[in-house]
C-alpha cells in the first residue's frame, strides 16, 4: 500500500469539492501566470491571496513558517532613529578598539579570549546599551539582560568608557586569583555588581530567559511585584541554537505570549569550527522554527547598500538567488574579489548577470563583505523597537552579521577567527583606520597596544552617560537590596519534631506536611514557590492543588473534570504552584529566576523545587551550576531518593547517587534525613541561613523518601549535629561487661537496617552498636576540608566528624541507599576501623527487601559486615561470619 500521506494534498482534504470546475478555473490561471510572469510572481500572488484570505473574518489560515531571504522590516517601514547615528558610531568603535586590545594584551601571559563574536554583535549591544537595556535605578528590577558569554570583553568595554571599571580592571581580564580581576565569562558568582545571569555553557542562557520572562509575569499576577517594565533580552550566537535547551521552551514562551521577552540571534553564519549550516540556511531554520512556536520573526539580514539592488531585481532573480545560497557559500563570497562574485552569485541567470552588469566591483564587495543589517544602527534599532512593541507573542531578532567584523581580512568570516586571541600592531592599525580612531601612529609603536577612552568631558561621553541616565542607569547590574525575611513560627517546625506517635509516614510526607503549614504563614506565605514537573500526585502534594491553585496566566477556561471534587486540579492566574509539565530542565530554569529573585526584582522568593531524585542532579548538574553561579537560594528536594526505596522502578528510576553530584557543587547544602524532624531542623536552618539578616549565597539539596515509617519524636539536644551532619541516635546495650562494640552510621531511609542491625546483633551476637544519623555526609567532609586548611594555618581546629566519634568504641560501619562513595567521603577524618557499605552499581526492579539484599545492605548484610569488622580487630571469633551469612541464608 502506498504511504497515503504522500498522496497530493487534494486527495487528502476531509472538505468535499463543493466546485471543482471552480478550482480548476483557479488552477489554470495560476498556470497562466507562471507561464507568463514565472514561478516567483505566482508565488508572490499566492501568498498575496493567502494574507488577504486569513484577513478575511472567520478564514483561519495555517501561517507561512518561511519568507523570503531578505528584512523583514524594509527600509521604507524602518521608523525614525532617535540617536545620533555619528555620535553612536564613534562609542561604538571604541568600545571595539578596547573590547580588542583587552583581549591582546591579556594574551601575551596565555590568558586567551575572544574578539571575533563582539566584533560581529557590536551593534546588537550597542543599540541595546542606547536606547533600550533599562537599567536598575528606577524600579529596581529594570532588564534582564542575557549576554553572549564570548561578547563579555564588550561588555567590559563599554563598562570602561561609562568608567564603571578602570584600565587597571581591564588588565584583570581573566586574572581573578587576587582579587579585583575580570571573570572570563558572564559570572554572577565572580563579579556580582555587575553580572546577573551565567551564560556561557550555551544553551542555558536562552531556557533560563524564557523561564525568567515568564516568572516576571507570575510575580506580576500573583501581586508580589509590578514587573510590567521589566524586558528580557535574551543574545544568543546562531551555533547555540543547536543546544536543545536552547529551543526545549519556544512552545512555552509561545503559548503563554510572553511579549515581555527578546532573543537576539546573532547570525553570522558561523561556529567555533566553521559554518553553522554549511549547505543549509540557519536564518531559514529557526524562523520555521520559532513561526511554528507561535514567535514573532523579525529577521534583519542586509545593510542599506542593498537597497538599490532589490529595487532592481524586479523578476524577483536576485531574492530567489538569495534563497537558494547556502550559508557557507555566502561566507566564501565575503572574502572573494568582485571578479568571483560576478561569475558565482551573479553568473547564474541572464536577470542577474545584467543586474550586476550595472554595478561596480566596488559596489559587489559593499554589498557581500560587509552590508549586513546586524551592522547598522537603523535597521538593529528598527528590529528592536519593533520586538517591544509587539504584543502577544515573543519576539526573535535574526540579524545577520559577519564574524570579525572591522578586524580586517585575516579575522574577518575566516573559519579560526573564534579562536584567534590576538591583532598584530599592524592589524591594529588597518582597525584604527577601519573606524576612523583618531589614535595617533605614535601610540601604536611600543608592544603593547594601548586602551583609549575620549576625554570625560568629550560630546561622545556626555552622549553616553545622558543614555545611560535616561535609561535608568548602568546595565547590566546585579544589586541586592537586604530585605531579611521574619522567621516562620515554631508551630510548624515543633508538629514534625514531635513525631508521628503510631501513624508511619514517609520522609516525602514529613517535608509535604511542613511545606503547607509554611505555606500558610502570614508573612512570608506568599512567597513559597512550590515547583514540580508532574510529579505532585506521585509525592502525595495533590492536596495543595486547591488550596495554593496552579499558576497558569489564562486562569482555567474550562469546566474541570473534577470541579466537584475535594482535591481539584485548580489553575488560576494568581496561582502559586508552578507545575511545569515534564521538564526538569524547565522546572529548574523556574526554580533558578525564583531563586534569585532577592537580587533580580529585590523580592526574596522561597522556591522549593521537588523532582524524582534520579532526575534531577543526573539530568540536569550543569544548570545546577549555573544556579550556583548565579546565587540562587531556595530548597530542591530530591523525592522518591534512594538505590532501593522505591519499589519496582528499576535501573533508570533507582538513585543512589545524586548526593555524589551535588557534592561536587560548592553552593549545593546536601541533607540525607533520616527522619521528619530532621526534616524540620534542617528546612528551619535553611531559612535562616537563605532569608535571615546575613543570608548566604547557598541552596539547601535534601533527599527525602517514600517509605512509611513511625517518626520518632527528636532526642533532646541533637540539632547541631543534624545540622552538622552527625549524632548519635541511641546508645547499644552490651549485654555483658566486655561485650563487643561499634558504632553504626546511617543516613535517610538506611537508618532503620542499622536499628534493625542494632538488635540482629544484640540478640545474635551479644555486640553492643551504638546508631547514629549522619543527615549529611558531605557537609561534614566540607567542615573536615576546612579544618586541615585552617591546620596548615597554624589553628588546630578539629574536625567535627573527628570529634563526634571521639572515643566511641569499635569499628565503624557506615551505610546507606547510595553508593559507597558517599559515606566514604569522610572516611579520612574517622579514627576508628571503617569500613562502608552502600548501593553501588546499577538498580534493578524488585521488592524493597530483594533489592538491600541483592547489594548487600539489609539488616542482615549490616550484622555481617560488623561481625567481619569485629572478627578483624579479634573482637569476634573468625567463624562468626561465615556463621551469622548461613544463618541468614545469605
Ligand atoms: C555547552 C557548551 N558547549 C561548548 C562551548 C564552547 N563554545 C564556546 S563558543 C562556541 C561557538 C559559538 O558559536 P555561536 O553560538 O555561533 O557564537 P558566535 O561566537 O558565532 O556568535 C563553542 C562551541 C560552550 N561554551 N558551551
Ligand atoms: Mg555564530
Amino acid at each position: 500500500m502506498p504511504d497515503p500521506v504522500r498522496l497530493p494534498y487534494s486527495q487528502l482534504d476531509q472538505l468535499p469539492d463543493r466546485d471543482p470546475e471552480e478550482t480548476s478555473e483557479w488552477r489554470d490561471s495560476l498556470d497562466a501566470v507562471t507561464k507568463a510572469a514565472g514561478p516567483h510572481r505566482a508565488a508572490y500572488l499566492m501568498r498575496r491571496a493567502l494574507e488577504h484570505t486569513a484577513r478575511t473574518e472567520g478564514t483561519a489560515l495555517p501561517s507561512l513558517l518561511e519568507t523570503d531571504y531578505v528584512n523583514t522590516i524594509p527600509t521604507s517601514a524602518e521608523p525614525a532613529f532617535p540617536g545620533d547615528e555619528a555620535m553612536e558610531a564613534r562609542i561604538t568603535a571604541w568600545n571595539r578598539w578596547n573590547a580588542a586590545a583587552m583581549v591582546t594584551r591579556g594574551s601575551a601571559l596565555g590568558l586567551g579570549g575572544h574578539i571575533a563574536t563582539f566584533a560581529s554583535a557590536a551593534w546588537l549591544y550597542e543599540t541595546g546599551f542606547q536606547h533600550f537595556f533599562r537599567g536598575k535605578e528606577g524600579d529596581g528590577s529594570g532588564d534582564q539582560l542575557y549576554i553572549q558569554g564570548h561578547a563579555s570583553p564588550g561588555v567590559y568595554a563599554r563598562a570602561f568608557l561609562e568608567g564603571r571599571l578602570t584600565a587597571d580592571h581591564l588588565d584583570r581580564f581573566r586574572q581573578e586569583t587576587g582579587g579585583e580581576g575580570l571573570p572570563s565569562y558572564p559570572h554572577p558568582r565572580r563579579l556580582p555588581w555587575l553580572w546577573e545571569f551565567p551564560t556561557v555553557s550555551m544553551g542555558l542562557g536562552p531556557l533560563s530567559a524564557i523561564y525568567q520572562a515568564r516568572f516576571n509575569r507570575y510575580l506580576e499576577h500573583r501581586g508580589i511585584k509590578d514587573t510590567a517594565n521589566s524586558h528580557v533580552w535574551a543574545f544568543l550566537g546562531d551555533g547555540e541554537m543547536d543546544e536543545p535547551e536552547s529551543t526545549a521552551a519556544l512552545a512555552l514562551a509561545g503559548r503563554e505570549g510572553l511579549d515581555n521577552l527578546t532573543f537576539v540571534i546573532n547570525c553570522n553564519l558561523q561556529r567555533l569550527d566553521g559554518p553553522v549550516r554549511p549547505n543549509f540556511k540557519i536564518v531559514q531554520e529557526l524562523e520555521a522554527q520559532f513561526r511554528a512556536a507561535g514567535w514573532n520573526v523579525v529577521k534583519s539580514l542586509w545593510g542599506r547598500a542593498w537597497d538599490e539592488i532589490f529595487a532592481l531585481d524586479t523578476d524577483g532573480a536576485l531574492i530567489r538567488r538569495l534563497g537558494e545560497t547556502p550559508d557557507a557559500q555566502f561566507q566564501t563570497y565575503a572574502t572573494r574579489d568582485a571578479a568571483y562574485l560576478r561569475e558565482h552569485f551573479f553568473g547564474a541567470n541572464e536577470s542577474l548577470q545584467a543586474l550586476a552588469a550595472g554595478l561596480s566591483d566596488a559596489k559587489l564587495l559593499e554589498l557581500f563583505q560587509t552590508s549586513r543589517a546586524g551592522h547598522e544602527p537603523r535597521k538593529v534599532y528598527a528590529a528592536y523597537k519593533a520586538a517591544v512593541e509587539h504584543q502577544g507573542a515573543p519576539t526573535v531578532i535574526l540579524a545577520q552579521t559577519v564574524k570579525g567584523y572591522t578586524l580586517g581580512a585575516g579575522f574577518e568570516s575566516r573559519n579560526a577567527n573564534h579562536q584567534m586571541k590576538k591583532l598584530t600592531m599592524a592589524e591594529f592599525r588597518t582597525m584604527r583606520d577601519v573606524l576612523e580612531l583618531p589614535i595617533p601612529d605614535s601610540a601604536l609603536e611600543g608592544d603593547q597596544v594601548p586602551y583609549w577612552r575620549p576625554a570625560d568631558d568629550s560630546p561622545e561621553m556626555v552622549y553616553l552617560r545622558e543614555r545611560r541616565a535616561a535609561l535608568d542607569g548602568p546595565a547590566p547590574a546585579r544589586k541586592v537590596v537586604a530585605k531579611p525575611l521574619p522567621m516562620p513560627a515554631d508551630k510548624a517546625f515543633d508538629a514534625l519534631k514531635k513525631g508521628s506517635g503510631s501513624q508511619e509516614i514517609a520522609t516525602t510526607m514529613a517535608f509535604v506536611r511542613l511545606i503547607k503549614d509554611l505555606m500558610r504563614d502570614k508573612e512570608t506565605g506568599k512567597r513559597w514557590v512550590p515547583i514540580v514537573p508532574d510529579e505532585a500526585r506521585t509525592f502525595g502534594m495533590e492536596s495543595l492543588f486547591p488550596t495554593a491553585g496552579l499558576y497558569s496566566p489564562k486562569g482555567a477556561t474550562y469546566d474541570p473534570v473534577d470541579r466537584d471534587q475535594l482535591l481539584w486540579y485548580k489553575e488560576a492566574k494568581n496561582g502559586q504552584i508552578l507545575n511545569e509539565g515534564i521538564t526538569e530542565a524547565g522546572s529548574l530554569a523556574d526554580f533558578t529566576a525564583a531563586a534569585t529573585s532577592y537580587a533580580t526584582h529585590g523580592e526574596p522568593m522561597i522556591p522549593f523545587y521537588i523532582f524524582y531524585s534520579m532526575f534531577g542532579w543526573q539530568r540536569t548538574a550543569d544548570q545546577f551550576w549555573a544556579l550556583a553561579d548565579q546565587l540562587g537560594r531556595g530548597f530542591v528536594i530530591g523525592a522518591t531518593a534512594g538505590r532501593t526505596t522505591m519499589t519496582g522502578e528499576g535501573l533508570q528510576h533507582a538513585d543512589g547517587h545524586s548526593h555524589l553530584i551535588a557534592s561536587t557543587n560548592p553552593a549545593a547544602l546536601s541533607y540525607d534525613p533520616a527522619f521528619a524532624y530532621e526534616v524540620a531542623v534542617i528546612v528551619k536552618e535553611g531559612l535562616r541561613r537563605m532569608y535571615g539578616p546575613e543570608a548566604e549565597d547557598v541552596f539547601y539539596y535534601l533527599t527525602v523518601y517514600n517509605e512509611t515509617k513511625v517518626q520518632p519524636a527528636m532526642p533532646e539536644g541533637v540539632e547541631e549535629g543534624i545540622l552538622k551532619g552527625l549524632y548519635r541516635f541511641n546508645e547499644g546495650t552490651r549485654p555483658e561487661a566486655d561485650s563487643p562494640q561499634l558504632q553504626l552510621l546511617a543516613s535517610g531511609t538506611a537508618i532503620h537496617w542499622a536499628l534493625e542491625a542494632q538488635q540482629l546483633l544484640a540478640a545474635d551476637w551479644g555486640v553492643a552498636a551504638d546508631v547514629w544519623s549522619a543527615p549529611s555526609w558531605t557537609e561534614l567532609r566540607r567542615d573536615a576540608l576546612e579544618c586541615d586548611a585552617a591546620r596548615l594555618d597554624g589553628d588546630d581546629r578539629i574536625p567535627y566528624v573527628t570529634r563526634a566519634l571521639a572515643g566511641a568504641p569499635g569499628p565503624v560501619i557506615a551505610v546507606s541507599d547510595w553508593m559507597r562513595a558517599v559515606p566514604d567521603q569522610i572516611a579520612p577524618w574517622v579514627e576508628q576501623d571503617w569500613t562502608s557499605i552502600g548501593t553501588d552499581g546499577f538498580g534493578l526492579s524488585d521488592t524493597r527487601e530483594a533489592a538491600r539484599r541483592h547489594f548487600g545492605v539489609d539488616p542482615q548484610s549490616v550484622v555481617v559486615q560488623a561481625l567481619a569488622a569485629l572478627a578483624r580487630r579479634g573482637e569476634v571469633k573468625p567463624e562468626a561470619v561465615k556463621e551469622a551469612k548461613e544463618r541468614y541464608g545469605l
